[in-house]
C-alpha cells in the first residue's frame, strides 16, 4: 500500500484553539482524522505530524524516503522563509503537494512568495481543511 506523509509546520497545533476568525474552528486532530479517512478512501496509508521546529520538519522529510511515497506539506510560515525545507523536499525526490488552509494570495504580501512551491507538483490554498482533502485526491491520482 502506498503511503503519504502529511507534514504541518509552526503554530498549526493551535488550530481551532486561537484566531478562529482567520483559521476556523477545526482542530489539527480533526484535520488528521480527515486526512487519515481520505487517504484510506483512496487505498493509501497516512502518517500525520506537526512540528514548530524547522529542523524537525527537515528530518521528517529526510525520513520519508523509503518509508512514504509522497508528501503533503503545510509548512506554515516556513513556506515563505525556508530554503532548508525546499532543499529537503528536492533531496528526497518524492512528489509533494503544498497546502494552506487560508488563501495566502489574498493576505499580506509576505505570504505571496513560497520557496516550497518550487519543489511541489502543485499548491492548494484557501479551502480550510478541505485543502488537505483536495491535495490527497490530487496525489492519489498521481500515484496510480
Ligand atoms: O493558511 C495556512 O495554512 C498557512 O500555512 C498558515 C500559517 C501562515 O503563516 C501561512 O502564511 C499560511 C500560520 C499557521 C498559524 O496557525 C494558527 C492557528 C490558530 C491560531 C494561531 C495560528
Amino acid at each position: 500500500m502506498a503511503s503519504l506523509l502529511v507534514l504541518n509546520g509552526p503554530n498549526l497545533n493551535l488550530l481551532g484553539k486561537r484566531q478562529p476568525e482567520t483559521y476556523g474552528t477545526t482542530t489539527l486532530a480533526d484535520v488528521e482524522a480527515l486526512c487519515t479517512q481520505t487517504a484510506a478512501d483512496f487505498g493509501l496509508g497516512c502518517e500525520f505530524m506537526q512540528s514548530n521546529h524547522e529542523g524537525a520538519l527537515v528530518d521528517a522529510i529526510h525520513g520519508a524516503k523509503g518509508t512514504h511515497d509522497a508528501l503533503i506539506i503545510n509548512a506554515g510560515a516556513y513556506t515563505h522563509t525556508s530554503i532548508a525545507i525546499l532543499d529537503a523536499v528536492l533531496s528526497v525526490e518524492l512528489p509533494a503537494v503544498e497546502v494552506h488552509l487560508s488563501n495566502v494570495h489574498s493576505r499580506e504580501g509576505f505570504r505571496h512568495n513560497s520557496y516550497l512551491a518550487k519543489g511541489a507538483l502543485g499548491v492548494i490554498a484557501g479551502f480550510g481543511a478541505q485543502s488537505y482533502v483536495l491535495a490527497i485526491r490530487a496525489m492519489a491520482e498521481r500515484l496510480k
